[in-house]
């Protein structure tokens, strides 16, 4: 990602897999982050996308916008949809009714379709080791029917059934660790990116779906309509996000945490919180109480990252002792 300091058309393709012309609102940052996402994956690959906003707004009959086979799966099962499809092809190839390809299989789904109500399936999915990726479009909340929370909902937001009012700050839980989640099913490769970093995104989407076995790629996607924020600033919030350490983007492959972007010092909370109005009630206590969660969880991070490197470095610094050669 470091090599492009500006985004130059010139380096992604300009064909769309996603197509213009949904239904999607001004300003939407998962319709935003679902395009480059297709950029990076290509025409090979089968889709299959859990009920949600980009299935609403990019299906509607007799209109698609899919230029990939697609197919609309219910919350619950999005990844055992994704894991039969990837099983009935390989068995295909297998008996010779296929031609062998390498046809990727990518499931969708929101915050609300993979943290509560298809987290189930996707664990299995996860265990049975499938080949395929699965990616969280995550603008936590259930948008589409209208700003519901999910497990996923940062702590303090309103929404409309964790409404701020006199005997409430919002949401009253912390955001579910959803990559730790996966992690812990101890898959090969597990994500975060937001679509503010394009680049870093497409990146780490070519780079799951080439990686053999399941992969996981949670997408922080902001949302205009349901964060209450000018749709003009999509981007910058979600830079904001990673900036004030509230959604850090990092890797885990193979168990090795590495931070995709680490910034010498993070920007207060507040900079981020203060553009949206889902957070416009909150006390300066309740902010301080944002600002220390997130100040630690970044510093643990950070930790992981670095622990993992120098035990990495240590690896391999023995390996070259062992050779009689020097590390660089
Ligand atoms: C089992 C089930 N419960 C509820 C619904 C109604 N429903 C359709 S879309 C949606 C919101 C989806 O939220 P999320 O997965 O976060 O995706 P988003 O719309 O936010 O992109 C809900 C609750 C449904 N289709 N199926
Ligand atoms: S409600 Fe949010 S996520 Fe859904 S289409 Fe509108 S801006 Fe996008
Ligand atoms: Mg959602």
């Amino acid at each position: 990602m470091d090599k492009y300091g500006v985004f130059v058309p010139r380096l992604v393709t300009k064909k769309e897999i996603f197509a213009p012309g949904h239904r999607a609102c001004i300003g939407c940052g998962e319709a935003l982050a679902v395009r480059l996402a297709c950029k990076a994956l290509g025409s090979n690959v089968i889709v299959a996308n859990a009920t949600g906003c980009m299935e609403i707004v990019s299906s509607q009959i007799p209109y698609t916008s899919w230029g990939v086979p697609w197919i609309h799966t219910l919350f619950e099962n999005t990844a055992a949809v994704a894991s039969g499809i990837e099983a009935g092809l390989k068995v295909l190839t297998r008996k010779g009714r296929r031609a062998a390809q390498d046809t990727k299989v990518v499931a969708m789904a929101g915050d609300g379709g993979t943290s509560d109500i298809g987290l189930q399936a996707l664990s299995g999915a996860l265990e049975r080791r499938h080949n395929f990726l699965y990616i969280c479009f995550d603008n936590e909340a259930y948008m589409n029917t209208g700003i519901q929370r999910s497990s996923s909902t940062p702590y303090g937001a309103s929404t409309t059934t964790s409404p701020a009012g006199k005997v409430s700050i919002g949401q009253f839980s912390w955001k579910k660790n959803m990559p730790a989640i996966a992690a812990a099913h101890d898959i090969p490769y597990v994500a975060t990116a937001c679509h503010s970093y394009p680049f870093d995104l497409m990146e780490k989407v070519e780079k799951a779906v080439a990686i053999k076995g399941p992969a996981y790629l949670h997408i922080l996607s902001v949302c205009p309509t349901g964060w209450r924020c000018p749709v003009e600033l999509t981007v910058r919030i979600g830079r904001l996000a990673v900036d004030t350490g509230i959604f850090p983007l990092y890797e885990i492959e193979n168990g090795k945490y590495k931070l995709s972007v680490d910034r010498p010092k993070l920007k207060p909370v507040q900079d981020y919180l203060k553009l949206q109005g889902r957070f416009r009630h909150l006390s300066e206590d309740v902010i301080n109480r944002i600002q220390q969660r997130v100040t630690a969880d970044y510093a643990k991070l950070k930790k992981r990252a670095e622990a993992e490197d120098t035990e990495m470095q240590e690896r391999v610094e023995k390996e070259y002792a062992k050779s009689g050669e020097k590390a660089s």
